[in-house]
């Protein structure tokens, strides 16, 4: 009786777990579309198509996104890594200083407060007025002509 028991308990018990790994894989697997890569509370998208960049921004909101933002060094990283696919290319993120020159905004409306600009950048030659990531040896930012046809990086609230 009593191994009744214990096996009904365990039994009950492995339903449960089994329910909870479930949930947690449905919950995974439902954060960001298919293809998307979860970092926080956002879904990033590496998009190889190369595009000015109020194209890819527009391939962006196609999407339900916009070209990335970028708020600390281990988001810089992460995003990084979602090119190293193709060889760290200079991508388009969501920075511009296009409304007015040296005045820095995300075009997702977050606060621009972080920028790892290479050495001498942003240094507006002949009006460069978006950002590129993955400039030089040390992958750094530099402000680029926002018609030049670039990779670009996507995200969107979870
Ligand atoms: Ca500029
Ligand atoms: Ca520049």
């Amino acid at each position: 009786m009593k191994l009744l028991v214990v096996s009904a308990l365990l039994c009950g018990l492995m339903v449960l777990t089994t329910a909870a790994s479930k949930r947690h894989l449905v919950k995974r697997s439902t954060g960001c579309p298919f293809g998307w890569t979860r970092n926080s509370d956002r879904c990033f998208l590496f998009v190889p198509t190369a595009m000015s960049w109020a194209r890819a921004e527009r391939h962006c909101l196609s999407m339900g996104a916009n070209l990335a933002s970028v708020h600390s060094s281990s988001e810089n990283r992460m995003i990084q890594s979602l090119t190293a696919h193709h060889g760290y290319p200079e991508t388009w993120i969501g920075g511009t200083d296009a409304p007015e020159e040296g005045i820095w905004l995300w075009n997702d409306g977050t606060s621009f407060h972080y920028s790892p600009w290479c050495p001498g950048e942003p240094n507006n030659d002949r009006n460069q007025h978006c950002i590129q990531m993955n400039h030089g040896d040390s992958k750094c930012w530099d402000d680029m002509g926002c018609d030049r046809h670039l990779p670009s990086v996507c995200a969107k609230k979870v």
